[in-house]
């Protein structure tokens, strides 16, 4: 584990199945950096059958996305139980902000007290064959997020968390239909914030493309050591 020299507030946009999720629980271990993903926080609220849960289970089978207004109050209130979202300490987000709606309540500061603002927007660039095929063989590990592939890193217990030996089950939003859908709406909403990172902050967005996340994972290591 390396400890970096100044905080790192990072951001990972990237198409679904680009390996957000992937990446996240990767720079965890080697940094220590904490983190959440928004997609996994609905999960939660879905397996709980929350009032948010409710809605969010209907809006992520279609592949859209939620209201930023109420997406930009379920992270809120979920980084509100965290201690570690502040200016002097590193963390990562998976998911959010993801429409420049949502980025505009970050920087507002509306969630305090991330207001010092992300410091390095991460684009993951994958070919979308590789990452149809990935979904196609994925399995999640809804309460811890834990994220598995039949080929790439199966369970070591099919169908078993390897850390809880809990189940492991396949995301609705991964059916074909579905999945088409949400690249169309990463591409109509996401894509832009892509425009406005580059705009309102200087040299903070940066690219990486391949088609593994091994391949990704070396650069995006070299890169965070040499920035921070
Ligand atoms: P999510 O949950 O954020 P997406 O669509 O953005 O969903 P997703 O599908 O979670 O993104 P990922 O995290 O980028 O993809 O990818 P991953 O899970 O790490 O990797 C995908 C698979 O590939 C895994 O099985 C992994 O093991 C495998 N894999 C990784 N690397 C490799 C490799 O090198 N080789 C191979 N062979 N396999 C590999 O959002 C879901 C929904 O929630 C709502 C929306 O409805 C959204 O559609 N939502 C929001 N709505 C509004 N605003 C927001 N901010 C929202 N956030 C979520
Ligand atoms: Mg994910």
């Amino acid at each position: 584990m390396t400890r970096l020299s100044r905080p790192a507030r990072v951001l990972l946009l990237g198409p679904p199945g680009s390996g957000k999720g992937t990446q996240t629980e990767r720079l965890l271990k080697r940094f220590a950096i904490p983190g959440i993903s928004s997609g996994d926080i609905l999960r939660r609220h879905i397996r709980d059958g929350t009032e948010i849960g409710v809605l969010a289970s209907s809006i992520t089978s279609q592949g859209k996305l939620l209201p930023d207004n109420l997406m930009t109050k379920v992270v809120a209130s979920e980084l509100g139980r965290r201690r570690w979202l502040s200016p002097s300490m590193s963390w990562l987000l998976d998911g959010f902000p993801r429409t420049e709606a949502q980025a505009n309540m970050l920087d507002a500061k509306e969630l305090e007290p991330a207001h010092a603002g992300l410091n390095f927007v991460v684009e993951l660039k994958v070919p979308e064959d590789v990452m149809v095929e990935r979904i196609a063989n994925r399995l999640v590990h809804v309460p811890s997020g834990r994220v598995y592939n039949l080929t790439y890193n199966p369970p070591k217990v099919p169908g078993h968390d390897d850390i809880t030996g809990e189940p492991l089950t396949r995301r609705p939003d991964d059916d074909p239909e579905v999945f088409r859908k949400r690249i169309k709406e990463y591409r109509a909403s996401t894509e832009p914030l892509l425009e406005y990172y580059s705009k309102t902050t200087t040299n903070v967005l940066w690219s990486v493309a391949g088609e593994t996340s091994d391949a990704i994972f070396e650069r995006l290591e070299t890169e965070v050591v040499r920035r921070f």
